[in-house]
C-alpha cells in the first residue's frame, strides 16, 4: 500500500514459542469464567491463577490484557499511522481510527523519530508506563514502514517498554513474521462480522492489492484476511485480542458468532465495544441515525459471550495518542512542543524499582480481597448487586463523587466483586457548584446500581442519590475497591435478611426508586 516496502526495516532475533504454549493461549478460559474465585487472570485476580507462566508474563502490567493491572500499569499511543486501507462507517477521516478511539478527537501526527523522543519523555515521567501501542489515526499495517520504524527505535531506546499493535487486519497476513520479528507480543485485531453479508452493512469498501472492492465482495475478502491473520499470529505465540464494535440491529445478534470464531482461532480477549454515533462526527451511521447500545444491552451481550472466553469490560476507547492510565487522558502535557527539547533521564532501574513499589501495593490489595472474601464463605445467598465506584486509580476508593468522570461498576455476589464496566458521565461539580442537569446524568447512567462507593460526597447530592434509590456509601474512603465492596455487600445481604432493605434487581431502576426511603 501506499508504495511503502513490505519488508521489515530490521531482523531482530527472537525465541519461537513451543506448541504447548500456543496450546495453552489458546485454551485459556480465564478469570472471566471463573468471577471471583480468586483463581482468575485477565479480568479480575491480580494473581497468576492458571495462566502459563509465559502468558503471566505478557499479561501481569498489561493494563488492557489484564483487568486488574488497569489500576496500576499505564499505556501511551503515537499516532504514527495516518493512512488507511478500508472505509467503516463509524469512521470519519478527520478524526483517529475508530477501532479503537472514540469518534471526535484528532491526534498530533508524529514521525518515528518524535514517537520515540515521546516514549522516552513519557516513560521518564510516568514510571508506571508499560505499554506503548500503535493503533492509528489510520491502520498501522497500512502505514508499515512508520508503524516498524517506530516499533524499531524503542526497543532499542526502552527495552523494558512492551510493544502493541492494533489493526483492522487487511494487511496482517503479510506481516505476521514482522511482528513477530519486532517481538510485538499483542495485536488487535477489530473484528465485526464473519458474515460478508452483515460486513456490507459496515463497510463501503476495501481497498486491497491497488483494487477498491466494495460491498459483500469487499466484507468477504476483509473478513478471511482477518481470520486468516488471526489464526497465524496465535500459531506463533503473539497474544491477540479481538475488537469488536457493537452496532445494535447490524451486527449485535451476529457478535456472538463472531465471539466463538475468534475463540476457535486462539484470540485470548475479546472486547466488545459500543459504537459511539453522532450527527457531528459526520459519520455515515451518525448521519443515518445509527444508535449505539445502551450499557445495559452492552452488559448483556458480553454477558452473553462470557462462557466462551475472557471478555473485556474496561476498554476506554481511548485515542491514537492517550497517554496514562486507562480512563486518564495525558495526552495535553507531551504534545511535540513540550517534549522535543525538552532533557529525557529514562533510567532502567528508577522504573523498575516504582514498578517493585507498585507490585507491592497491588498484592497487599490481593491478600485483603482474599480475606474478605473468607467472610462471605457459607453464604449461601444468591443475591446479585451491581455498585458504582469513584476511583482515580491504585484500585482504590479515592475519588470525590463530584470530581468523577466516570464511575466502575462492580458486580458482587457471594463469588466475590467482579468488575463489569465503567459508565462515563458529566462531571456533577462544575467549579465547585453542584449542577442538578447533570447529577440527573449521573443517577441514569448509574440506575442499575444499589450503592455508590466514593472517597467524599456532598449533602445534597446524597440526599437525591437516596431518593433514587442510590446508596451513597463514603465510609470506604481511600481503602482497596474490591475489599470494600466485598464487605458492602456483606452488609447488603444481611439487611436484605432483616428485612431493613429491600432487594431490587440490578435491571428494576424503577422499583428501585424510593426503594431507601421507604425503608
Ligand atoms: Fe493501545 Fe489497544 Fe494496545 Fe491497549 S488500547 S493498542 S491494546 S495499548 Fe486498550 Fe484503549 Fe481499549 Fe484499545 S483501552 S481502546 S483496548
Ligand atoms: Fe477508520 Fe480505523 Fe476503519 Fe480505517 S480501520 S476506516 S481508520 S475506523
Amino acid at each position: 500500500m501506499q508504495g511503502v516496502a513490505q519488508q521489515p526495516v530490521v531482523q531482530l532475533t527472537v525465541l519461537q514459542p513451543s506448541s504447548e504454549t500456543m496450546q495453552k493461549i489458546a485454551g485459556h478460559k480465564g478469570c472471566a469464567t471463573q468471577g471471583g474465585s480468586g483463581k482468575a487472570s485477565c479480568g479480575s485476580g491480580a494473581g497468576q491463577g492458571d495462566l502459563a507462566p509465559e502468558i503471566w508474563e505478557k499479561i501481569k502490567n498489561h493494563p488492557c490484557y489484564s483487568e486488574e493491572a488497569h489500576h496500576h500499569y499505564a499505556r501511551m499511543h503515537v499516532a504514527v499511522a495516518p493512512a488507511c486501507n478500508i472505509q467503516c462507517n463509524y469512521c470519519n477521516r478527520k478524526y483517529d481510527c475508530a477501532n479503537e478511539s472514540r469518534p471526535g478527537v484528532v491526534s498530533e501526527k508524529l514521525t518515528p523519530e518524535q514517537a520515540a523522543k515521546k516514549v522516552l519523555a513519557v516513560a521518564s515521567t510516568i514510571p508506571q508506563m508499560t505499554v506503548l501501542g500503535i493503533a492509528g489515526p489510520g491502520d498501522p499495517l497500512a502505514n508499515p514502514a512508520k508503524t516498524f520504524k517506530t516499533f524499531e527505535l524503542i526497543a532499542k531506546t526502552a527495552p523494558d517498554i512492551k510493544l502493541c499493535l492494533s489493526t483492522n487486519g487487511l494487511m496482517l497476513p503479510d506481516r505476521v513474521d514482522t511482528i513477530k520479528n519486532f517481538n510485538v507480543d499483542h495485536v488487535t485485531i477489530t473484528i465485526n462480522m464473519t458474515d460478508p453479508e452483515i460486513g456490507a452493512k459496515i463497510y463501503p469498501w476495501v481497498y486491497y492489492k491497488h483494487k477498491r472492492y466494495t460491498g459483500v465482495e469487499g466484507a468477504k475478502i476483509l473478513s478471511e484476511r482477518q481470520l486468516q491473520g488471526l489464526e497465524m499470529l496465535t500459531e506463533r505465540g503473539i497474544l491477540c485480542k479481538v475488537n469488536s464494535v457493537m452496532i445494535p440491529g447490524v451486527n449485535d445478534k451476529h457478535l456472538v458468532e463472531v465471539n466463538r470464531a475468534v475463540k476457535s482461532r486462539g484470540a485470548f480477549l475479546h472486547n466488545i465495544m459500543p459504537l459511539i454515533s453522532a450527527p457531528e462526527h459526520g459519520t455515515v451511521f451518525g448521519l443515518t441515525g445509527q444508535r449505539g447500545p445502551s450499557a445495559q444491552e452492552l452488559k448483556a451481550l458480553q454477558d452473553g459471550c462470557e462462557g466462551e472466553m475472557n471478555m473485556m469490560r474496561h476498554c476506554r476507547q481511548c485515542r491514537a495518542d492517550a497517554v496514562g492510565l486507562l480512563g486518564e487522558d495525558r495526552s495535553a502535557e507531551f504534545t511535540t512542543d513540550k517534549i522535543m527539547d525538552r532533557e529525557v533521564d529514562y533510567d532502567l532501574e528508577t522504573r523498575k524499582a516504582y514498578q517493585e513499589k507498585v507490585e507491592e501495593e497491588r498484592q497487599a490489595k490481593v491478600a485483603a480481597k482474599q480475606a474478605e472474601l473468607e467472610t462471605l464463605a457459607g453464604e449461601r445467598s444468591d443475591i446479585k448487586v451491581l455498585v458504582a465506584v469513584a476511583t482515580k486509580g491504585s484500585g482504590r476508593i479515592n475519588e470525590h463523587f463530584g470530581h468523577a468522570k466516570e464511575f466502575q461498576v462492580y458486580e458482587l455476589s457471594t463469588a466475590g466483586a467482579k468488575f463489569v464496566g465503567h459508565r462515563r458521565v458529566d462531571l456533577y461539580c462544575q467549579g465547585g457548584y453542584g449542577e442538578e442537569d447533570s447529577l440527573d446524568t449521573v443517577i441514569r447512567a448509574i440506575n442499575d446500581c444499589a450503592a455508590v462507593l466514593v472517597a467524599k460526597i456532598g449533602g445534597c447530592p446524597k440526599e437525591t442519590l437516596r431518593k433514587a434509590g442510590i446508596e451513597p456509601v463514603d465510609k470506604y474512603a481511600l481503602e482497596f475497591i474490591e475489599q470494600s465492596a466485598i464487605a458492602y455487600f456483606r452488609e447488603y445481604v444481611e439487611k436484605v435478611k432483616t428485612g431493613e432493605i429491600q432487594h431490587v434487581e440490578p435491571g428494576d431502576a424503577a422499583i428501585r426508586q424510593g426503594a431507601l426511603v421507604a425503608a
